[in-house]
């Protein structure tokens, strides 16, 4: 059991920041059954992991915006640019740690009958936070795929990557969608029909720009998930939700399972 109960006079909490949960988002996240948490970039900033929008800018790479450099069209003009754009950015992420935001998700797993995870990040956190069975929307950079026959391969974090497929030997390339490409086969589906099916629907450090993630949300509310967004800016969705929590994914997340006595 968790100790969650609300007293009938207990409209809402203020939290120890200025922070409001709302009665209703806490007897939701008390009564729900299935839960989707629909994760991005913004749930690894307090991590140190770049995003790659926001602070009236996008993310560069040697003089090239990010929607250049990882897209599908550089993967057939230019392969090693790419490479040493992801190279660069696992080497990085080598040193990175989980944060708050990324345990409390990871706790919510045996929290709910059935919570799903989605995530549009590609930096394996959630899963080095414990969380299982992510669903991946955009890959990982943690994966090669054989430009032939598409076989995929772990890269160790910190350690060297071969240029070459294991079982063919073509070259390979980083296993996570760029621009203009498919998502990987059943991820979205998986994704969609977690969405259909929740009844809470929380939407994390997203700005909601990129498809179709950023129809997952409209499709939980359209099913009749309540749905949650904490961001320290609002985003296309922002009014679409039931309810908005502004912050840092690591202040709030925590602060929610603590409004309900967890
Ligand atoms: C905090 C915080 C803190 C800060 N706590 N929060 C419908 C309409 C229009 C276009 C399309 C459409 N459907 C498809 C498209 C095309 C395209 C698309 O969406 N374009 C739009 C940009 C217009 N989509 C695609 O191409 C997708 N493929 C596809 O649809 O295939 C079918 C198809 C194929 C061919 C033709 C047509 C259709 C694939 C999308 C792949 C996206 N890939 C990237 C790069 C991955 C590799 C890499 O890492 O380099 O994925 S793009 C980039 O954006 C990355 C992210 O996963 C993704 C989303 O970004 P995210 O996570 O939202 O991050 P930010 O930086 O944008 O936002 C951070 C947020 O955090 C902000 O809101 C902050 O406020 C907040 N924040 N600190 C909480 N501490
Ligand atoms: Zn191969």
């Amino acid at each position: 059991m968790y100790g969650g109960a609300l007293l009938p006079s207990q409209q809402s909490m203020q939290l120890q920041s200025d922070l409001t949960i709302s009665r209703k988002l806490r007897e939701k996240f008390i009564e729900a059954k299935r839960v989707l948490a629909l994760t991005g970039a913004g749930v690894s900033a307090e991590s140190g992991v770049p995003t790659f929008r926001g602070g009236g800018g996008a993310a560069v790479w040697k003089g090239m915006p990010f929607d250049v450099i990882s897209s599908a069209q550089m993967v057939s003009r230019d392969l090693a640019a790419v490479w040493e754009w992801f190279d660069y950015r696992r080497r990085l992420l080598s040193s990175l740690r989980p944060n708050p935001a990324h345990l409390e998700l990871a706790s919510w797993q045996t929290r709910f009958d059935d919570f799903r995870l989605v995530t549009q990040n590609i930096d394996g956190l959630h899963q080095l936070a414990g969380s299982k069975s992510v669903v991946e929307l955009h890959g990982s950079i943690c994966r090669a795929r054989c430009l032939t026959c598409h076989a995929r391969q772990e890269i160790d974090r910190e350690g060297e990557r071969s240029d070459a497929c294991m079982q063919c030997g073509d070259l390979v390339r980083p296993d996570v969608v760029l621009f203009g490409e498919m998502l990987p086969s059943g991820a979205y589906e998986a994704a969609a029909a977690a969405a259909e099916n929740c009844d809470l629907c929380f939407v994390i450090g997203t700005s909601a720009l990129v498809y179709p993630a950023a129809a997952l949300p409209t499709i939980a509310r359209d099913a009749g998930a309540f749905v949650c967004e904490v961001n320290p800016e609002r985003t296309p969705l922002s009014d679409l939700c039931d309810e908005v929590l502004t912050g840092k994914a690591g202040d709030v997340l925590p602060l929610i399972s603590a409004s309900v006595g967890i």
